[in-house]
């Protein structure tokens, strides 16, 4: 009874918050789908307070000690809903991380320059393995929860990674509190200079073909903001026609200047507030991924790959780099929050056991390859997470649930 009422008092918080974090002019895509999201996200958080108290309780019983507890289960927030404090204090622990020495070998990546580059590197090794195959979920899952941790441990930070609620700014997401410049921003939007949309051209062995993208109203250097004439020392790797590829393979040092291209064009049409409905009312992960991931270089390239060319410019449009613009970490937030929010939701009554807590599924992208291609045996939660250099391997199923395993999160 007890342990009902706190859940009861946390729900009237998150709720609160999720009521007060609608904008006032979310109507592009009907009035009624902010509102639908708020109360998924209710129901959904509302399901992961009660399994904690329930496995605490069972546990407790048993007289074991459970690990995450309705007391120290932390919750990620919006960026925007953080105080400037809060943001600040999480742009200097991003700069820290910049600072810091590499603990990948000079003779691996020579171009890795701080511990903020060691998951770049990481990044660009892995990519074909891990996007469309079984492992993305859960391997950027782990990927996010480790910056994270390295930005909390090794910078003092002590906040949380903060998430990109895509479409809550998606008419001008250049002028959002992510991306307007000001001093708690991620840095502006790139300088505008005349340019066309980028034209994404699959990786060597990969299916698709060229698509043109709509461009945004940036294009250039970012030149204001924290994130003002930042440098990038990795790729590019590969992936946009006309752009030449950095030494090695992208490992190499190749210095220059962070470009954006952040506009409307991208995020309101593959991150709207429908995008967003229907992903999280999809009946099982095939189709989840289907809608989340799209499919590769065709026109239907999902919220993931939208999100990622609204960002756009360099390294945001490849794929293989994009970790090296801070942007990158808000918006796998997001993912990781969308895959967490529906997985709550899969809860088919209190107490039982959540079936997408364990499903990797069956379809296209449940393999160990990209696509499965080449045809390669499905993906199983005893598999590894590398972290290479940048942080600790685990596996798929620690990471299955964000309050099991070392985790202990979710999202307001
Ligand atoms: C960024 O670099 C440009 C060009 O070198 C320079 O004019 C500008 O003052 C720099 N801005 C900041 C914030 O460092
Ligand atoms: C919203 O996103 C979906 C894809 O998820 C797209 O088909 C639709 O056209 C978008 N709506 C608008 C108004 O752009
Ligand atoms: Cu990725």
């Amino acid at each position: 009874m007890k342990a009902t009422l706190l859940a009861t008092a946390l729900l009237a918080v998150a709720g609160r918050t999720a009521a007060s974090v609608l904008p006032r002019d979310a109507a592009d895509d009907g009035l009624t789908e902010p509102q639908d999201l708020a109360d998924l996200l209710a129901q959904a958080r509302s399901q992961v307070i009660g399994a904690v108290e329930e496995n605490e309780q069972q546990m407790r019983k048993r007289g074991e000690t459970p690990r995450c507890t309705t007391r120290n289960l932390v919750f990620r927030r919006e960026y925007g809903s953080l105080s400037k404090k809060e943001r600040l204090a999480y742009i200097n622990a991003v700069k820290c991380l910049q600072s810091k020495p590499p603990r990948t070998p000079a003779s691996v990546a020579p171009g890795a320059k701080s511990r903020f580059d060691d998951f770049v590197v990481t990044h660009i090794q892995q990519t074909l393995q891990i996007h469309y195959s079984g492992v993305f979920q859960p391997w950027h899952r782990w990927f996010v929860y480790q910056y994270e941790k390295a930005l909390r441990d090794e910078c003092g930070y002590t906040g949380y990674q903060p998430y990109w609620d895509w479409p809550r700014y998606a008419r001008a997401p250049q002028d959002s509190p992510l991306f307007n410049g000001d001093p708690y921003s991620l840095g502006g939007n790139g300088e505008y200079v005349p340019h066309d949309g980028p034209v994404i051209v699959p990786p060597e062995g990969v299916g698709g073909g060229p698509i043109q993208l709509p461009a945004g109203v940036g294009g250039g250097f970012v030149r204001t903001g924290p994130f003002a004439n930042m440098t990038v020392n990795l790729g590019p790797v590969g992936g946009l026609r006309d752009t030449a590829p950095g030494p090695l393979g992208g490992l190499g040092y190749n210095p220059r200047g962070l470009k954006r291209d952040l506009g409307p064009a991208m995020n309101t049409r593959y991150a709207n507030y429908t995008t967003v409905l229907r992903l999280l009312t999809q009946p099982n992960v095939d189709a989840f991924r289907l809608v989340s991931e799209g499919v590769p270089y065709t026109v239907e390239i999902g919220p993931h790959g939208g999100i990622h060319y609204t960002i756009s410019g360099d390294p945001g449009g490849d794929l293989f780099t994009s970790p090296a613009d801070p942007a990158f970490w808000v918006h796998h937030g997001q993912m990781d929050r969308m895959w967490a929010v529906w997985q709550a939701l899969g809860e088919l009554a209190p107490g039982a056991n959540n079936p997408r807590l364990t499903d990797l599924g069956s379809g296209e992208y449940a393999h160990n390859t990209w696509q499965n291609q080449p045809p390669s045996p499905l993906t199983q939660l005893s598999d590894v997470i590398d972290m290479g250099y940048a942080a600790p391997s685990t596996t798929i199923g620690n990471v299955m649930s964000t309050t099991g395993g070392e985790l202990c999160y979710f999202y307001l």
